[in-house]
């Protein structure tokens, strides 16, 4: 990891190097716009080309959706525990976005009028699983219990095929305990500009949610208007505060555990107090990785984009992780510190509290879902959560006695805004 100590020249300028905001490079924008213009104008034969280009599968109408009995038989293909690992990341799932359903609401204006709000699911959404070298299964949790809370009636899920052709099985099963039945193997921008604009095979649908690399991130960009988008979560991202009391085996396991993900572009932070304690959490990742199955990947991301800032002033640290704005922030500071800076943060996507609250229990199982921004965009953008699968009408019912008391109001604006048709259309109404 680099080493950046807070206060000396050029601090702030390196951190901004460190983690820019999103936006894609030329060339990604470029190939983007040219699958998507592909896909609409030759609909499922660019979708299948494109299949075949990055994913190596050769596809076809028929065996682009993912048969029904091989969905129901997916779970079947799982062990019990694994089985039931699924079922309860469903149920915590589920527990924790239960509590955040809109209600519907009415209540009397100042003129007496009724007005509120109601909440509507979204007819048809469109989830994106993205692949890899790993099957995201919790991935699919994450998404799909959402839209079903929401009663969104249409779910459709693309991921992106192996070379084979094939969909992990326990990411089938994940589907079917979610109750998803329309899953297309499609990745990547294909995927996208199939859900956004619709083919032959993929009907479109009317927003768009998950993760997904540079090109996945970019297409949502692209394509948002023409059909909606949850928000822009891109590759894995964690910063860990530390100071004196943390365990730095425990940081340095939570610092490989998001840089393992595979796509390189990981991004992970740690804040120590001193040099000794970043030497300690090194000595330790170096140790740790040693075992790791994807050894070479986290230690490339943690090379790369890997940055230690050392810094103890609190102030200053709050300071630092809201400009981050990272994806996961965990506390493994001193119960007084952890008090103090999770009021003062207030750009993360996750806030994971205590040397006991591992990056990993929200990634699999607590229940707020793992979908949350990257890239710094926690500083306008949360979690994905239920309303966003949802979409929201205002309600507005005036009679004769509150129009009396909004008249004013009216004539005012018509005659400012020099639109006398809108002033006519409520004192014809008025009693004389
Ligand atoms: N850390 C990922 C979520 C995930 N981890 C899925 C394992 N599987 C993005 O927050
Ligand atoms: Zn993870």
């Amino acid at each position: 990891m680099k080493i950046l100590e807070y206060g000396q020249p050029g601090f702030a300028q390196k951190l901004k190097r460190a983690c820019p905001s999103f936006r894609a490079a030329d060339e990604i924008a470029e190939t983007v716009r040219t699958v998507i213009a592909d896909v609409e104008r030759e609909g499922d034969k660019a979708v299948f080309r494109y299949t075949e280009k990055f994913d190596k599968a050769k596809l076809t109408a028929r065996t682009l959706r993912v048969k029904a009995d091989e969905l129901s038989a997916a779970p079947k293909t799982l062990t019990t525990a694994q089985r039931k690992a699924i079922k309860e990341a469903i149920h915590c799932v589920k527990d924790f976005h239960r509590k955040t359903m809109p209600q519907s609401w009415h209540a009397k204006n100042p003129h007496g009028a009724t007005v509120g709000e109601a909440f509507f699911p979204i007819q048809r959404v469109g989830l994106y699983v993205p692949g890899g070298q790993v099957p995201l299964v919790s991935t699919v949790i994450m998404s799909a219990v959402l839209a079903k809370l929401a009663g969104c009636p249409e779910v459709a899920v693309c991921t992106p095929p192996g070379k084979d052709g094939s969909v992990s099985p326990s990411l089938l099963a994940a589907l079917h305990l979610c109750g998803v039945e329309e899953v297309y193997k499609i990745g990547g921008v294909q995927a996208l500009a199939a859900l956004a604009i619709g083919t032959k095979t993929v009907p479109a649908v009317d927003k768009v949610f998950g993760p997904g690399n540079a090109y996945v991130m970019e297409a949502k960009r692209a394509l948002f208007g023409r059909v909606g988008v949850d928000l822009l979560p891109g590759p894995s991202e964690v910063l860990i505060i530390g100071d004196s009391t943390s365990n730095p085996a425990f940081i340095a396991a939570d610092l490989l555990a998001q840089a393992e993900h595979g796509t390189g572009k990981e991004k992970v932070f740690l804040i120590v107090e001193s040099r000794e304690q970043a030497a300690a959490i090194q000595a330790e990742i170096t140790a740790q990785a040693e075992t790791l199955s994807h050894r070479d990947a986290a230690l490339g991301v943690l090379k790369h984009h890997g940055f230690c800032v050392i810094a103890s002033d609190l102030e200053a640290i709050a300071e630092i992780a809201n400009y981050i704005a990272p994806e996961h922030l965990e506390l493994q500071v001193k119960p007084d510190s952890r008090k103090i800076l999770a009021k003062k943060i207030t750009t993360a996507g996750a806030m994971l509290i205590g040397g006991e609250t591992p990056t990993v229990l929200g990634d699999f199982t607590a229940g707020p879902s793992h979908t949350l921004p990257t890239d710094r965009t926690g500083r306008f953008f949360g979690g994905m959560q239920v309303t966003d699968y949802m979409r929201r009408t205002s309600i507005v019912e005036y009679d004769a006695k509150s129009i009396a008391l909004a008249w004013p109001v009216v004539r005012a604006f018509a005659e400012m805004e020099q639109l006398d048709a809108h002033g006519r259309s409520l004192e014809m109404r008025l009693e004389k």
